[in-house]
């Protein structure tokens, strides 16, 4: 079965959103494997988001999803990869659709709510790096 990992990143927990995102994913039919609350080091988050290293954003990006505590968790299903991207919407949430979560719930490129994995091959990598444990 396929897994991905979903975080619910500092806005969406400052929002209070956290159960709307979960409730989402519950009710496409994925199964959360593991949950956990906690604030990102620098080091995890330049590791996460290490494909975006030269972009111009990346020093905001890292302070962002740092700057307060996030959800993160592995999700699993048919698919769960692309399930979960679809169920997220466009990394833009202005032309994010609306039905989305970031096309119900933001408004900024970077304050975007969540992220899920976009390739297996990232899934496998990003799960070891937030869940060494899980077999
Ligand atoms: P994510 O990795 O967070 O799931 O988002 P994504 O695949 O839809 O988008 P990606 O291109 O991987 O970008 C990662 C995150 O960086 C922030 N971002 N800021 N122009 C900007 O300021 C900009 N572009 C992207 C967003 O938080 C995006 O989700
Ligand atoms: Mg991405």
């Amino acid at each position: 079965m396929e897994r991905t990992l979903v975080l619910i990143k500092p806005d969406g927990v400052r929002r209070n959103i956290v159960g709307e995102v979960i409730s989402r994913i519950e009710r496409k039919g994925l199964r959360l494997v593991a949950m956990e609350l906690r604030t990102l080091d620098a080091d995890t988050a330049r590791t996460h988001y290490e494909e975006h290293a030269e972009r111009p954003f990346f020093g905001s990006l890292v302070e962002f999803i740092t700057g307060g505590p996030l959800v993160a968790m592995v999700v699993e299903g048919e698919r769960s990869v692309e399930a979960f991207r679809a169920l997220a919407g466009a990394t833009d949430p202005v032309t994010a659709a609306p039905g989305t979560i970031r096309g119900d719930f933001a408004l900024e490129v970077q304050q975007n709510i969540v992220h899920g994995s976009d390739s297996t091959y990232s899934a496998e990598r990003e799960i070891k790096l937030f869940f060494p444990d899980l077999g």
